[in-house]
């Protein structure tokens, strides 16, 4: 397939709502013991769980490394396609493609440079080599043409469009040390604009508390449909998520969009504090340039980190009193789309949830 040296802007291309309809959705298979406690058995187990919950109502393939490819077919359901796909760890929404369409049958994806949340700065694991051709793996895979950014780190979890022209993320982030460190905010916004085909970008401050990938977006908000936005929430004061949550709550009040609407903004409450216990902690691989896993440690733990699937909402479920709200928080928001949880606290202790392992392939 080709690589193309134009934008996404400059050819009629734009990347849809992740709530627009799908072809299929990519995860990969976790795996590595420094990142995930007991040699990764516990989250594999929760990425099953992720990936038949899934499969009800959209194509799911799971990439996994050849080593493991034989337990991945064995403990994913037969609906499920398990492929190899060899990976450093499993955060395509991160490593993978983002995919954009033009209306007229044409799909393409975005690979942009992917450096692990910070690279030597303050990335969570090196290396990251084999991560950063997932994107032109899935390109591939699926017979699309791709747009490489060489001088443009993003993740896919730091940001959410509208599919109408508008874009949130995180100054947290984009402005982060270990990104793009010599490009000014307003630089960086316009090679958003040019590759994702967007014409406004809302900047929040910071994201959830003790986020480690720099506070991306998709733990903090999310687009339901245009014109409206679900923010995680606390009302407890004592929380330093409460002075975040307030100062994103003003932004967005204060935003409009692409078309000049007003954003309507629901707050999704968050569980209370999540923390890691000793034998969580003990259960995790200690090695150097790899982010430690310490008993006691806060989890960025957040219900807005969900996948909007075809007629479904698939959220992560803590074992906490709020799970119950947030269930029925989401299904008020999309009263339209069937609303599943997926015990999800072994992919929290990994570092994000189930929107950050999930990559969607849009229909065209
Ligand atoms: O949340 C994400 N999008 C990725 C988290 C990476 C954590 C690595 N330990």
């Amino acid at each position: 397939m080709r690589t193309l040296m134009s934008s996404p802007q400059q050819d009629g291309y734009r990347m849809p709502g992740e709530f627009e309809p799908h072809q299929k959705t990519y995860l990969l298979w976790p795996q590595r013991p420094d990142n995930w406690r007991n040699g990764g058995k516990p989250a594999q187990k929760a990425f099953v769980a992720v990936a038949t919950a899934i499969s009800k109502f959209e194509l799911v393939v799971v990439g996994v490394n050849d080593d493991q490819y034989l337990n991945a077919r064995t403990l994913l359901p037969d609906q499920v396609e398990v492929i190899e796909l060899s990976s450093n760890d499993a955060w395509i929404r991160d490593s993978g493609a983002t995919f954009v369409v033009n209306g007229q049958g044409g799909l393409r994806g975005i690979d942009w440079t992917f450096n692990a949340w910070g690279g030597l700065v303050d990335g969570l694991y090196a290396p990251w080599d084999k991560d950063d051709r997932v994107a032109q793996k899935l390109t591939e895979l699926e017979r699309a043409d791709r747009y490489r950014l060489d001088d443009f780190v993003l993740e896919g979890g730091s940001f959410h469009v509208d599919g109408e022209g508008t874009l949130i993320t995180t100054e947290e982030c984009l402005l982060s040390a270990g990104r793009n460190p010599s490009m000014s905010k307003e630089q960086i916004e316009q090679r958003l604009k040019s590759s994702l085909n967007v014409t406004k970008v809302i900047w929040l401050k910071r994201g959830i508390y003790q986020d480690e990938t720099n506070g991306h977006l998709d733990n903090i908000a999310n687009f339901v449909r245009p014109g409206e936005v679900v923010l995680a929430w606390t009302d407890d004061q004592t929380d330093p998520q409460y002075a975040i949550s307030q100062e994103n709550l003003k932004i967005l009040e204060n935003a409009t969009d692409a078309h000049g609407r007003s954003l309507k903004v629901h707050k999704l409450q968050l569980p209370s504090p999540i923390t890691i216990t000793e034998p969580e902690s003990a259960g995790v691989d200690a090695v150097a340039g790899t982010l430690p896993r310490q008993a006691g440690d806060r989890l960025a733990a957040s219900y807005v980190n969900y996948y909007t699937a075809n007629g479904g909402i698939v959220f992560p479920l803590f074992g906490d009193p709020a799970d119950a709200a947030a269930q029925a928080t989401l299904q008020a928001l999309y009263p339209e789309r069937q609303v599943v949880g997926v015990p999800a606290r072994e992919i929290l202790l990994g570092g994000g949830n189930i929107h950050c392992i999930t990559q969607q392939v849009p229909l065209v």
